[in-house]
């Protein structure tokens, strides 16, 4: 039984069609996104709306990872000793090329792109996958070398014995409060990635410490290294060097993206390449050539001595938190935020936020909110559209200023996706001032 039928559930519908497994559909919605896919895919197929009687049916379950493992429906078709389980945890069952696999709350998709630059040029057949965009069952490949895969804590609710070579979690700070009951079970959730790996990549920042195996663990972090299985930082703090040991291998300034966090996210790419046997002279020097992510922290333009940058993709607080302290040393910053809060306490954001920041303009769902955890900090404007929010931000932004749209919120409340946002700030902005 798969449940959900978006980019997870039609990639696993195919794989079981071509395996010749037989399956039925069910989605909360009547006219899910890949309806028509799965149509054209299986003649005569039906999609089921989600209840207890139809899963009780099931052999064992395929949740879709935007479905809450908690929803009453699975819940009894597991007391009745069904299995659940998802297209990441399948995947790590069939594939037979080495897994690395990356989590985190902040970076996933930047390191797990890096990681995939710096194999590819090695080895052939490197296939990327998972959280990313593509749902790891459509690369899995006989002629794949190695999968690199981006993997959600709701992706590692049910993959919790995933096996892999090299697992990493890159950091953790509050996310998805409307999905978990705590802070901790969310932390909890994605420590599962090392509950079966050969290696483990850890931060040594990072305030959780899981489970790791003691004589596979490698670490990296904003610290100097000890010996050669720590990866850190050692010299000026404004443009230190990347080393592993007592070897220096780049300075931060030889990257093209920028910001402190986008320098962690190459100690862990050059940590997690190492575990995953890749040669380091060769990835110091792909390294240097990376460009970075459309949507994290995108330069859109410069326009009247004004910077414009979109980090759409900054969803939760802790990713507009360090949005703001990589241009903080250097800019004033008129601040956009706001979507859809997902539970976050915004007035962790008020001491990154401290003298850097010149104004915030809010919008969408979480605007009271946001405005009310900030405005005893900075001057805070409630703004009543996207089209508007990008006015104002122009219209507040003087010469030598930085406007940042990092929204430390989802986009569902007024867009598909955050691309879908993030495009829909660069095209007002490049309509409005050009
Ligand atoms: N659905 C139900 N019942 C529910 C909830 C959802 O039936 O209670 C149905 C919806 O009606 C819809 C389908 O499930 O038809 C959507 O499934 P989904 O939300 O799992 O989305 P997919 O299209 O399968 O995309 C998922 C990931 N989405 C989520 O985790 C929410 C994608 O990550 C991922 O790229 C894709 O699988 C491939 O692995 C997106 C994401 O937002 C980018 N991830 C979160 C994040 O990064 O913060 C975790
Ligand atoms: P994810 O896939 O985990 O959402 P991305 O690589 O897409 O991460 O980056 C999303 C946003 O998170 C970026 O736009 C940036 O604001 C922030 N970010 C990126 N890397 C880090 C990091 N290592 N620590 C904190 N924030 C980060």
């Amino acid at each position: 039984m798969i449940v959900g039928l978006g980019e997870t559930g039609y990639s696993v519908a195919k794989y079981l069609y071509a395996a010749g497994i037989e399956f039925e559909v069910t989605d909360s919605d009547v006219a899910p996104g890949r309806l028509s896919d799965l149509k054209a895919l299986v003649p005569g197929a039906q999609l089921y709306p989600l209840e207890s009687g139809l899963l009780q049916r099931a052999d064992e379950i395929i949740l879709s990872p935007g479905v809450p493992l908690s929803l009453p429906v699975l819940q009894d078709a597991r007391s009745k000793g069904i299995t659940l389980t998802g297209d990441v945890a399948m995947f790590g069952e069939l594939a037979r090329a080495p897994i690395v696999a990356i989590t985190g709350s902040n970076g996933k998709s930047t390191v797990t792109s890096m990681v995939g630059v710096l194999a590819s040029s090695q080895l052939s057949g490197v296939k990327v996958a998972g959280n990313i965009g593509t749902p790891c069952l459509d690369v899995l490949a006989a002629s794949a070398s190695l999968y690199v895969l981006e993997v959600s804590s709701f992706q590692l609710e049910v993959a919790t014995s995933l096996s892999v070579k090299v697992a990493a979690c890159l950091n953790l700070s509050p996310d998805h409060l409307d999905r978990y009951a705590r802070v901790e079970d969310y932390y909890k959730t994605k420590g599962n990635i090392y509950n079966r790996c050969e290696i483990a990549v850890v931060n040594r920042n990072c305030a959780i410490e899981f489970d790791t195996p003691a004589d596979a663990t490698i670490s990296f972090g904003t610290n100097a290294p000890e010996n050669d299985t720590q990866f850190g930082l050692v010299g000026a703090e404004n443009n230190p060097v990347l080393t592993q040991g007592s070897t220096e291998l780049m300075l931060a300034g030889d990257l093209q993206i920028k910001g402190k966090h986008n320098v962690q996210n190459a100690l862990a790419a050059l940590a997690i390449g190492y575990a995953a046997d890749l040669e380091m002279g060769a990835m110091v020097e792909d390294l240097k050539e990376f460009q970075g992510l459309a949507h994290r922290c995108e330069w859109v333009g410069d326009f009247s001595g004004v910077t414009y940058v979109n980090d759409s993709k900054a969803t939760n607080i802790g990713a507009s938190i360090s949005a703001v302290e990589g241009f903080a040393q250097t800019k004033n910053i008129v601040l956009i935020l706001g979507g859809e809060g997902k539970g976050a306490d915004f007035t962790l954001m008020a001491q990154a936020i401290g003298d850097c920041v010149k104004r915030v303009l809010v919008f969408g769902r979480a605007a009271d909110e946001i405005q009310t955890a900030l405005q005893d900090v900075v001057a805070v404007q409630l703004v009543d559209s996207f089209n508007a929010v990008v006015d104002e931000a122009i219209g507040a932004a003087e010469s030598g200023d930085i406007v940042l749209f990092s929204p430390a919120c989802a986009s569902f409340d007024m867009f598909e996706n955050y691309q879908v946002r993030g495009d829909e700030f660069k095209r007002l902005l490049l309509e409005k001032l050009s």
